[in-house]
Parts: C-alpha cells; sequence; structure tokens
C-alpha cells in the first residue's frame, strides 16, 4: 500500500508518518512549511516528501499518484489566527481541501481520512457532544473544517470516493508547536511553565477541553482506514478520550508535574472561543473499533517529559555556541 500524509511537517501528521514507517510502510508526504517544520521531518527515515501546497492542483495530482489511502492533517488551525486572517484559513482549509479530494478521485485513491475539528460543535449547551447533534461553528477555523467535512461526504455520496472525517478534540502531545502565537494551549503552557515563565489563562479558566494525546488520534486514523465502508465512509466521528479539563484544573495538575512554582495571570477571553467541549466516543467505538490507549495524565507526562528533552537540547546547543 502506499500512504500520502498532508501536513507531514505538521504535529499531527508527522505522528502519523511515523507511525507508518515504524510499520514498514511506503509513505510519501506533502507540507507547504507554513506552520509545519523541516525539523519535524528529521524523525521520518524512510519518508519520499514532497514540498507542496494543497492550494495548488497540479501539485495535488503529483502528490496523489500511484497512492492507495490518503490522510489529510494539512490545515492552518487556530480560531484565534481564523478571526484575524479569515481569507488565508479559508484558502488553506477549504480550497486545499477540495483541490486534494478532486486529486485524489482522478488518481483512484482508495480511502481519504479528514482530520476535522471538535469546533464545528460550537457553543451548544448539551455535553458531551455527539455526532448527531447540529453543528454550530462559530468561529470562522470551524466554519473552514466543518466545510472541509461536507466536502469529504459529498464527494463520497456524489463521486463514491471513500472519505471519513474524524472530528479530533484538542489534540495535544510532543512535537506540537509551542513558539507561536496561534499554538495549543497545552504546548504553551507547558513549554513556557519548564522555562518558568508565566502562562496567561484567557477568561477565568473554567472553560473546559476534551485534551486528547496525539497516539490516541494515530490509532483512529489507522483504524479508519480498515473500517467497513459502510460502517464509516461519507460519515463523522469524534476522536477525544471522552473526559474534560478545565484550564484551571489542568495548569494545577502541570504544575505538579513541571515543578513550576507560580500562579497563571488572567487576561480578557478570547474572541471565538467554545466554553465547554467534551466528546461522546461512543461511535468511534463501535464503527472504528476506537480504543484510545493513553490516558490525560500519562499525555501530559509524555508530552512534558518531551519539551523537557528539546529544553536541554536548546540549551546545549546554547551553550556550545557561547563556547
Ligand atoms: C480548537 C478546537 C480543537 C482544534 C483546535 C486547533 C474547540 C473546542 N476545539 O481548539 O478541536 O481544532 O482548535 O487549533 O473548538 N488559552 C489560554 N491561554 C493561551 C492559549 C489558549 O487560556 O495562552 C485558552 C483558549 O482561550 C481556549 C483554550 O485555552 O479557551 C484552548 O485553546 P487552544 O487554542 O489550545 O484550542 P481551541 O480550544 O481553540
Amino acid at each position: 500500500m502506499q500512504y500520502l500524509v498532508t501536513g507531514v511537517a505538521g504535529f499531527i501528521g508527522s505522528h502519523i508518518a511515523q507511525e507508518l514507517l515504524r510499520r514498514g510502510e511506503r509513505v510519501r508526504g506533502v507540507d507547504n512549511f507554513v506552520t509545519g517544520t523541516r525539523e519535524n521531518l528529521k524523525e521520518l527515515g524512510g519518508l519520499e516528501f514532497q514540498q507542496a501546497d494543497l492550494r495548488d492542483l497540479a501539485a495535488m495530482r503529483a502528490a496523489c499518484r500511484g497512492v492507495d489511502y490518503v490522510f489529510h492533517e494539512a490545515a492552518l488551525a487556530s480560531v484565534p489566527r481564523s478571526v484575524k486572517d479569515p481569507v488565508s484559513t479559508n484558502d488553506a482549509n477549504v480550497t486545499g481541501t477540495l483541490n486534494l479530494l478532486v486529486a485524489a478521485r482522478e488518481a483512484g485513491v482508495k480511502r481519504v481520512i479528514y482530520a476535522e475539528s471538535s469546533s464545528a460543535y460550537g457553543d451548544t449547551p448539551t455535553l458531551p457532544k455527539r455526532e448527531d447533534m447540529l453543528p454550530n461553528p462559530i468561529s470562522p477555523y470551524a466554519v473552514s473544517k466543518l466545510g472541509g467535512e461536507h466536502y469529504m461526504a459529498a464527494f463520497y455520496r456524489v463521486y463514491g470516493l471513500e472519505t471519513v472525517s474524524l472530528r479530533y478534540f484538542n489534540v495535544f502531545g510532543p512535537r506540537q508547536a509551542a513558539d507561536s502565537p496561534y499554538s495549543g494551549v497545552l504546548a504553551k503552557f507547558i513549554s513556557m511553565m519548564l522555562e518558568g515563565k508565566q502562562p496567561t489563562i484567557f477568561g477565568d479558566g473554567e472553560q473546559s477541553r476534551d485534551f486528547t494525546y496525539v497516539d490516541n488520534v494515530v490509532q483512529a486514523n489507522l483504524r479508519a482506514c480498515t473500517a467497513a465502508r459502510e460502517a464509516v465512509c461519507g460519515r463523522a466521528f469524534n476522536i477525544a478520550l471522552g473526559e474534560r479539563y478545565t484550564l484551571n484544573q489542568t495548569f494545577a495538575v502541570l504544575r505538579g508535574i513541571t515543578g513550576y512554582q507560580g500562579e497563571p495571570a488572567y487576561a480578557a477571553e478570547r474572541a471565538g472561543d467554545v466554553k465547554h467541549s467534551q466528546a461522546d466516543i461512543t461511535l468511534a467505538t463501535q464503527q472504528l473499533g476506537y480504543a484510545p490507549p493513553v490516558s490525560f495524565e500519562e499525555g501530559l507526562h509524555r508530552t512534558v517529559a518531551w519539551y523537557r528533552q528539546e529544553l536541554a537540547k536548546s540549551g546545549v546547543a546554547a551553550a556550545s555556541s557561547r563556547a
């Protein structure tokens, strides 16, 4: 089998590619390095890499040639980025996804698995979120990811291209970028706390998230490839832990793991933010055989250990450049 991972130099894409390579599979990856990094590719020995942008249909045609399965992880993620620049988010996430689907269909790809987002649910009061609830996106980012999901379903219905959408809930883990204003909260908090810097909580910290360790998401993707067509294609599945933690609770747990002594700063709530998010993962459990292997705390421990190691490496590099 030949696999294609879009966004392979990004956080989640690099983890999926790494697991496929570990299993001895043939993996091609594309990335435009807008948010992905060359550093992330270093872990991916054996990867066939093409630098390409999803907005370039000809490049997507070249990427899909001879491919059996596509994991579509490339996107401009981040709610605040989309609030600031909705057009770029739409170009990458909606037009980019459409181009990929057109190319995948022409190339006779067997199945496309899509990184959808829990932001599709928006701020509806009902918890946990179930796939049969009406979507209610708030931010341009949420609209763009949901747009991609609708294209996935349409390509299955209209052209018979097999597609599966996985609605990821706040994924975290090693290699998640921590150095951008648009970084995920756990990447930011962990790296700051390890450096003794004070993190800022937007709002009162009582907002909650279903934080999901990246290995759980990798498992879901691999199962989505092999699950029965009639059970999964043209559909969307929540991929999460099925629990929720407030930012205040999470900060307290991280204080224990990182050894950070200070308190968080508090600032105004972020525009487009959802208050509470938690998944019902019954459907993915039943139809994909999804069973998240890593708990929240275990995931935090592994993630902190990774950032600690990175910090030690950069400390060594800084010391040797001074010498
Ligand atoms: C959304 C989606 C998630 C994924 C992600 C990609 C929801 C519920 N989740 O995550 O599935 O698609 O987008 O970007 O829509 N925060 C702080 N301080 C900081 C940074 C963030 O307090 O320095 C808060 C932020 O206001 C929010 C929470 O932490 O309440 C999580 O923010 P995030 O950017 O990590 O992820 P979120 O929930 O927008």
